[in-house]
């Protein structure tokens, strides 16, 4: 009967999937400080209870006598475990921290999810659906989104998942150690397919990923074919690239602040310029009118976006702002008159790029 199963149990995969990114390790540690925690205490609770099942049975204590409690004792059980706990929560939150930013030299590759497929896109116009190609040692963030419903990215070799939750972007980030071929999974129930949303991520040596990549996009790159959206759907017809009419110039826009009609001031991060082009009345700039650009929900896909996002980031020169002199974008500032279109401009205010 036993020997019947060694075959089956050899089959199994290992308890732990390959560590395959550097974040792996760390994780797996926490967890298994978890399990071991976890355990020890199973086991002292159940051994408490036989042993005190046994030593005060009825039979040998037929008479109840009562027994005083011991504040050393219950100090000692309130305060081990809340050390304990602690320790899983400074630790627990430093890889979350580390989880939540990625280093700024990451490369970055964009996840679309739709029943039921991973749809890629990299910054040199490249697309693949369910593989993802990444290079050894490299950090690599994925900016997701969703294109229906809520999907899940799992890479377990990396110890990463994250829900892509549509209406916004979420990001993961890992540096992939080892080459080789691991399984990309959608983790949240998504529909009838959801089981077949199933991807490969291939790790490459950083030589034959340049090779690989070498192809690039068909159609230009992430930004090139995001230029000929911003032609097709008309958004060059009132975004004047240098010329400031009833619309803001988006050169230069990138990552900058942008004061906001209701006095607000936000960062023009990848998901404000998505909210901006799919819902642009979320969010109006100060000294422009609102129902002015028209809504492009349901007109651009969230692959749309993220190429007419790569335009709008290539107008901006990556130096720092301090360098760009005349090229910055002037912050506008909201005119006291109510609906003046016209609007006053200070001087670029020499901020510090933002991470
Ligand atoms: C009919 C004219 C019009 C069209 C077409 C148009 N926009 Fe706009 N856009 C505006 C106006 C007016 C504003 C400023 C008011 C606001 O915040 O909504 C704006 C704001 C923006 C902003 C925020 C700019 C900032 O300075 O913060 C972005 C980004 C943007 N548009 C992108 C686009 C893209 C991409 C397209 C094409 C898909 C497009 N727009 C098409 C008129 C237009
Ligand atoms: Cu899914």
């Amino acid at each position: 009967m036993l020997a019947s199963l060694a075959p089956i149990l050899a089959d199994l995969p290992p308890l732990w999937p390959t560590q395959a990114s550097a974040q792996a390790g760390p994780i797996d540690d926490l967890y298994i400080f978890l399990t071991v925690v976890s355990a020890v205490m199973t086991i002292l609770i159940f051994v408490a209870i036989i042993v005190f099942a046994y030593k005060y049975r009825r039979r040998a204590h037929p008479h109840a006598t009562q027994i005083e409690g011991s504040t050393k004792l219950e100090l000692a059980w309130s305060i081990s475990p809340f050390l304990i706990m602690l320790i899983m929560f400074v630790w627990g939150a430093k890889l979350y921290y580390a989880a939540q930013n990625p280093p700024k030299d990451a490369m970055e590759v964009f996840v679309t999810g739709k029943q039921w497929m991973w749809k890629i896109q990299y910054p040199d116009g490249g697309r693949e659906i369910d593989e993802l190609h990444v290079p050894v040692g490299q950090p690599v963030k994925l900016t997701m989104a969703s294109e229906d419903v809520i999907h899940s990215f799992s890479i377990p070799a990396f110890r990463i998942r994250h829900d892509v939750v549509p209406g916004h972007y979420d990001s993961v980030w890992f540096t992939p150690t080892k080459p080789g071929r691991y399984h990309l999974f959608c983790t949240e129930y998504c529909g009838n397919q959801h089981a077949n949303m199933i991807g490969w991520v291939d790790v490459m040596e950083p030589k034959e990923y340049a090779n690989w990549a070498s192809g690039g996009g068909a159609q230009g790159t992430l930004a090139e074919q995001g230029e000929k959206l911003f032609q097709q759907f008309g958004c060059s017809t009132c975004h004047l690239l240098d010329q400031q009419g009833r619309c803001p110039i988006l050169r230069g826009l990138y990552n900058k602040p942008v004061q906001l009609n209701d006095g607000r001031t936000v960062t023009a991060d990848d998901a404000y310029i998505r909210e901006s082009i799919l819902d642009p009345n979320a969010k109006i700039v100060a000294g422009f009118e609102p129902n002015v650009m028209p809504q492009f929900k349901g007109q651009v896909t969230e692959e749309n976006v993220i190429q007419l996002i790569a335009y709008i980031k290539s107008l901006s020169p990556s130096t720092p702002a301090s360098q760009q002199g005349v090229q910055q974008r002037p912050v506008v500032i909201a005119p006291g008159a109510t609906g003046a279109m016209p609007n006053v401009k200070s001087p670029a205010t020499q901020e510090k790029q933002p991470r």
